[in-house]
């Protein structure tokens, strides 16, 4: 199975952990978007009624247009179950996600539900975080911080578009992106992150994850 049919069987397969009047944060990415087709077409063959919570601008549209009907964090007074990609997952549960410069508000999205679910193919997991590490900064100073994670050695890159660009999130903030050779501790390194001025938040999520779908080519892995 390639690693598109990998996803589309995980994502389907996680489509299902949804039911009725749900409150459903919906993350980013290629899996997820095999969710959002699942759910599409449970909307439009079962009636299945949703709220769908986003976590950009382009999941919103997304759902939108298959009929989910989409709501801001903040027009919701809770999220039942959150479902999202991740870039990569480590043996604790631990993750790095960000590669579609959407981490701010899928982390806003994660600690405010109740349950968080990762989808992912088998190619995501990893015995430790090798993937390269997206941090959010305000662009105000970003080059004081991109300078500070030089000479922290963290080989730190601009997030760029393809027309060389630095990218925007949906904050309009940019993504500077850290190349670490090995994350002793993602805990201390994502407290490190978090207290420098200017970086508005790190594409390190941990102590989220309630349950991980892996799509494996034998059949779909469940960890909880
Ligand atoms: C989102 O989806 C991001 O956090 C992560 O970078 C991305 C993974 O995308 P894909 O499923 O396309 O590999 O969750």
């Amino acid at each position: 199975m390639t690693t598109d049919e990998l996803k589309k069987a995980a994502g389907y397969y996680a489509a299902n952990l949804v039911t009725n009047n749900m409150v459903v944060g919906i993350g980013s990415g290629s899996t997820i978007a095999y969710v959002i087709e699942a759910l599409g077409k449970r909307v439009a063959e079962e009636g299945l009624q949703i709220i769908g919570v986003a976590t950009s601008d382009k999941t919103r549209r997304t759902a939108a247009h298959l009929g989910i009907p989409i709501y801001n964090v903040d027009d919701v007074d809770h999220i039942d179950l959150t479902i999202d990609g991740a870039d990569e997952i480590d043996q604790a549960f631990a993750a790095i996600k960000g590669g579609g410069a959407a981490l701010l508000w899928e982390k806003i999205v994660a600690i405010n539900s109740t349950k968080n679910v990762w989808v992912v193919d088998e190619t995501k997991l990893s015995p430790k975080l090798t993937h390269f590490l997206p941090v959010e900064v305000i662009p105000y100073g970003s080059d004081q911080v991109f300078r500070r994670f030089e000479n922290r050695g963290y080989h730190p890159t601009w997030r760029l578009d393809q027309n060389g660009n630095p990218v925007r999130t949906d904050s309009a903030n940019y993504l500077i992106d850290l190349h670490l050779d090995h994350i002793e501790d993602p805990f201390v390194l994502g407290r490190e992150l978090t207290s420098m001025v200017g970086v508005v938040e790190h594409g390190l999520f941990l102590d989220i994850v309630d349950e991980v779908i892996v799509g494996r080519p034998d059949g779909i892995e469940v960890f909880n």
